[in-house]
């Protein structure tokens, strides 16, 4: 597909010997094939290896002041490698993932997951009705999450008073979810956004544009 876009938008060519870029042939490798081989735990030692290794990110990662960043690495038709910046104090939305399975590598700081279940089911006096607050989890620097819809809805948060930089593999790629209301529990579909790609500012860039160019 051809696009408009301007070339640092679209899919550039991979360049081996970056250690992101030996990521995401690693896991093309692994979660592209016809049917995938991808194992839970093969793409999760993945993503703690380069999580491991020195800071090759650095470069691709923004913060903001109005929201956590979204940061896209790499996108095929079955897998979207994204950095999130996370500034003091801001955290997701408590959100789905469309279906599909999400791991997150903690890169630098320390990120918070807190579960919450669908049902009527809250406490009194808790603040969220419709939603039940299930666990709440710290991964530090190194440390690996892993979520899919059949297991919980969660947000993400930086620990109290510091940034965090995460790494997030969405297969297949999630272009909308349902975001939660913390106080009514009520879903509203959301289409997501990135801010960079490959470290390029395209924020008022329409999405699909992007999407057509990284289709190949
Ligand atoms: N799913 C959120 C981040 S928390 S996993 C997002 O992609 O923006
Ligand atoms: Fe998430």
């Amino acid at each position: 597909m051809t696009s408009d876009l301007a070339p640092e938008l679209c899919r550039p060519e991979r360049n081996a010997g970056c250690s992101l870029d030996d990521l995401t042939k690693a896991l093309g490798d692994l979660l592209e094939g016809e049917p995938s081989k991808a194992s839970g735990a093969a793409v999760a030692e993945l993503l703690r290896q380069y999580a491991a290794c020195e800071g090759s990110w650095r470069p691709y990662v923004t913060f903001r002041e109005d929201t956590y960043s979204r940061n896209l690495i790499w996108r095929t038709d079955k897998f979207e490698l994204l950095l999130l910046g996370w500034e003091a104090g801001q955290e997701s939305p408590i959100h789905d993932h469309a279906g599909q399975q999400c791991w997150m590598a903690v890169l630098e700081g320390e990120l918070e997951e807190v579960h919450f279940k669908e049902g009527d089911l809250a406490p009194a006096g808790d603040g969220i009705s419709g939603l039940r607050q299930g666990r709440v989890k710290a991964f530090p620097t190194g440390g690996v999450a892993y979520i899919h819809d059949d297991i919980a809805l969660h947000l993400i948060r930086p620990r109290a008073g510091q940034r965090a930089v995460s790494l997030h593999l969405y297969s297949s790629p999630i272009d909308s979810c349902r975001k939660f209301c913390p106080d009514t529990g009520k879903a509203e579909e959301v289409n997501v956004a990135y801010h960079t790609v490959r470290g390029s500012g395209c924020s008022g860039t329409d999405p699909e544009l992007i999407r057509d160019a990284w289709i190949r």
